[in-house]
């Protein structure tokens, strides 16, 4: 019998509801409250059939009234919505990916941010057949960041990175003219295609939604990925902790929040410096404890070990343990709850990038130049704010687990030749990986991404299928909330071991490896892209062949559309708990769960129900298995 045990999702609600009385104690509001006052959900929103792109309207669709003004049907109508929607999302990554590589641009031997792996940004720079001998490695690393800045506004071709991909697979894209040009390109195309008057054609708007998907997968996102691994480092396993434990009541406490690793990696440095140490002993704490929620604390977990608080639902659980000296945020998913609620406490709420300005914040705008100063202003606004604490308030949950997080797939592949032995070149093989699937030994992977949404009871959905996956020989890889989920209720525990089925319980055993993967942030989902197309290149078959499939359980954001767009068109099924917001149109609901496939060879699957969503992944599982004779 198993003697190790997940923490319960019942104490991990118990938790919130003890934070949310010393809510109350304050007057605190919080998102829970705010779900009841927003629902039911407006059913034209929800079913995609509401347009507001021109000011004849806004027009929605009902039986008496089948078209708008200008004469478009539900059909149009949604599809637009789904294609602004994906973006949206392909928008915010990608531009997260460019303040990457800007940052790269400015990267100096002297200054804030360094080339923590030259051997990385050579064998980019060999693929993108830049010549690289004699080069100072500071030199190098300016021209390939000048060239992947290029690829926003790159005036002819399609992405440089394609190439990674599995032969097969860009043979599709160019079939299916999906084959994504410059980012920006893709984006601004997708703008003109739904503005009033273009594109009402669904089959024209679902093909740019899946372009402009890939043009941040395998694009912005893949830079944003890449380029944190030239200057942070590549992760590697290292362990770290994980839920509203890793808060210490004794220390001043710093939470990072947001995506960009530029900021959190300094506010880290300077959070280990002696001098920041003895201020905050001065200020009567024991020291300084860094922790994270959301992307930003996946980033900083995987280089660093730095704990993780918890995932997007957490953040205003952080400001509620009354112990948070500051929270500082730059972009993405920060909730603009966290401004009138640091108010409550003496919490600093910290803003610092001009695309994310909230109220009732303070503002310390960060930028390459000036990262050293802002970041020691910043660790030192907080350390000066713990003594204005107040001690009745203050209660962190003691829930803790622990993680071994770090999965990059430079790790994966050097973890699998631990166990073969095998003598490999620098950049390793999947083969190990490859014959436990054949054998059945696992029987598949899942990636299983994407955020919390109060629309399911947080993270059960992620950890319920976990278990799921797991107990059935089925390999996790997670990123983004997904993963904290995992890692905050235990599964990335090496001891979840137990929880597994047999096959994969002895791998993880012979890996020295957690069931359930870290593998990042969510533009490292764009590592899971190229993972799979070295696994279908080792196993010598086509990505959609392979008993692999994404899933986004909980999902909310527009980022997170445009990821289910990139992974489906690389050929990879993907099933979705929460349905996007496109029933009012069943062309478009019939494209993207059955259509697409006669392009990319995969289509999406919208299953509220958890339980059989898990049930029809490992039914899709065992029928590709079937079908490659295995
Ligand atoms: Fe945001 Fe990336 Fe979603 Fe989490 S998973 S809520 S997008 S932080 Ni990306
Ligand atoms: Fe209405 Fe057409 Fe304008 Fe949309 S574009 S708001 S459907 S008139």
């Amino acid at each position: 019998m198993s003697e190790f045990k997940l923490i319960p999702n019942e104490e991990n609600e118990a938790a919130t509801a003890r934070l949310l009385e010393t809510g109350a104690k304050v007057g605190a509001d919080a998102y829970q409250f705010r779900v009841k006052n927003q629902t039911p959900h407006c059913k034209f929103g929800e079913q995609g059939i509401c347009c507001r792109i021109c000011s004849m309207g806004p027009c929605r669709i009902t039986p008496k009234a089948p078209r708008g003004i200008c004469g478009c049907d539900a059909h149009g109508i949604v599809g637009r919505n789904f294609l602004r929607f994906v973006a949206g999302g392909a928008a915010t990554h990608s531009d997260h990916g460019r303040a990457i590589c800007e940052t790269l641009y400015h990267a100096s031997p002297d200054g804030a941010y360094h080339v923590k792996d030259p051997d990385k940004l050579i064998r980019i720079a060999k693929e993108w057949g830049v010549e690289t001998e004699g080069k100072d490695i500071y030199d190098l690393a300016h021209e390939i960041a000048y060239l992947a800045l290029g690829e926003y506004g790159k005036v002819f071709g399609v992405q440089n990175w394609l190439s990674r991909a599995e032969a097969h697979t860009q043979e599709l894209w160019k079939k299916a003219d999906i084959e994504p040009r410059a980012i920006d390109r893709e984006v601004s195309c997708s703008l003109h295609m739904t503005h009033m008057g273009n594109s009402s054609l669904p089959e024209a708007l679902i093909r740019q939604s899946l372009r402009t998907g890939l043009a941040d997968g395998w694009g912005g996102s893949m830079a944003g990925t890449e380029f944190s691994d030239v200057m942070f480092g590549t992760p590697k396993p290292i362990d770290t902790t994980a839920n509203l434990g890793v808060m210490n009541a004794e220390n001043v406490n710093i939470v990072v929040h947001g995506h960009d690793p530029s900021l959190s990696e300094l506010v880290c440095d300077y959070a280990e410096d002696p001098e920041m140490i003895a201020l905050a002993k001065e200020q009567g704490a024991k020291g300084i404890t860094v922790s994270g929620v959301c992307c930003t604390s996946n980033e900083v977990a995987m280089r660093r070990g730095i704990p993780m608080a918890g995932n997007f639902l957490q953040q205003e659980n952080v400001v509620l343990t009354g112990a948070c000296e500051a929270i500082v945020v730059d972009v993405q998913c920060i909730f603009p709850a966290l401004g009138p609620l640091s108010k409550c406490f003496h919490t600093k709420f910290i803003t610092t990038s001009p695309i994310c300005r909230m109220p009732d914040s303070d503002y310390i705008e960060f930028s390459v130049g000036t990262a050293a100063e802002k970041a020691k202003q910043i660790v030192k606004t907080a350390v000066l704010n713990f003594k204005n604490r107040k001690p009745e308030l203050v209660h962190i949950p003691q829930l803790k687990s622990k993680a071994t997080v770090g999965y990059s797939l430079e790790a994966i592949k050097k973890q699998l030749d631990t166990v073969t032995n095998s003598q490999v070149d620098e950049t390793g093989t999947l083969k190990p990986l490859v014959d436990c699937i054949t054998s059945g030994v696992i029987r598949g992977a899942v990636a299983m991404v994407g955020c919390n949404n109060p629309k399911v009871r947080p993270d059960s959905a992620h950890i319920g299928l976990m278990k799921k996956l797991i107990a059935n020989d089925i390999l996790i890889v997670a990123s983004g909330c997904s993963a904290q989920a995992a890692a905050r209720v235990g599964l990335m525990d090496k001891a979840a071991k137990d929880l597994c089925g047999d096959g994969l319980k002895r791998v993880c055993e012979l890996a020295d490896i957690p069931p359930v993967l870290h593998m990042g942030s969510c533009v490292d989902i764009s590592r899971m892209m190229v993972l799979v197309s070295d696994l279908a290149k080792d196993a010598g078959c086509h990505v959609s062949q392979l008993p692999v499939v994404g899933c986004a359980p909980e999902w909310m954001s527009e980022k997170a559309v445009s990821i289910g767009n990139y992974v489906v068109a690389t050929g990879i099924d993907t099933f979705l708990g929460v349905v996007p917001q496109v029933s009012g149109s069943d062309q478009v609901t019939n494209l993207l769960t059955g259509g697409i496939r006669d392009w990319v060879e995969a289509a999406y699957t919208f299953e509220p129900d958890i339980d059989k969503l898990g049930d029809e992944m490992i039914e899709r599982i065992e029928e590709k298995r079937t079908a490659l004779g295995i």
